[in-house]
């Protein structure tokens, strides 16, 4: 099933979000690996990553002026989804991520959302793996119905609280 998807991350300070991008990928079997390389800091490193790699997909997670999804971009002609990182400004993030210029674009998703990072890139390689495409389509299900016992509790005046990501 390889080659799958490769998750990069501009620091280790940024592994919260690339293993929730990577719990969504094993839980629907997608293959993944895990590293590390900034597009500031170590340039070459990062070359070497992605003309390495074989992934259909790349994650690109970044905070600050998170220019390695674009710099991923750069480098390849798969399809990148970029993952800002929060921090004490998180626009500059999102805006680094969004803001490609024309030719080269990026994905973006919302900040710190690994795991729409993971589903996205699943949605892509699912267009040519119907079994792929049958096991999103479960999680959607659980995910509804999830939302319809919630419903379910609230009416019945359980509340709880907790937004529809956990408050995450
Ligand atoms: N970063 C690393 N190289 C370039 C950038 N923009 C990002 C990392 C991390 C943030 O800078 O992706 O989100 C802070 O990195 P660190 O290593 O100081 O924790």
């Amino acid at each position: 099933m390889a080659p799958g998807v490769a998750i990069i991350m501009g620091s280790k300070s940024d592994l919260p979000i690339a293993e929730r991008a990577a719990g969504v990928l094993r839980e629907l079997g997608v293959p993944h690996t895990l590293t590390v390389a900034s597009a500031h800091r170590t340039p070459d490193r990062l070359r070497a990553t992605v003309e390495a790699s074989d992934a259909e997909v790349f994650i690109a997670i970044a905070g600050l002026s998170a220019a390695l999804p674009g710099a991923v971009a750069a480098l390849t002609d798969r399809p990148v989804i970029g993952v800002p990182v929060s921090g004490k400004v998180n626009l500059d993030s999102i805006l680094s991520i969004v803001q490609m210029p024309p030719g080269v674009p990026v994905a973006a998703v919302g900040l710190d959302r690994g795991d729409n990072a993971a589903i996205l890139a699943a949605q892509i390689i699912a267009v040519r793996d119907g079994a792929l495409l049958a096991r999103l389509s479960q999680r959607r299900a659980r995910a509804a119905e999830e939302v319809d016992r919630h419903a379910r509790e609230v009416e019945a005046g359980g509340g709880g609280g907790g937004g529809a990501d956990g408050g995450r």
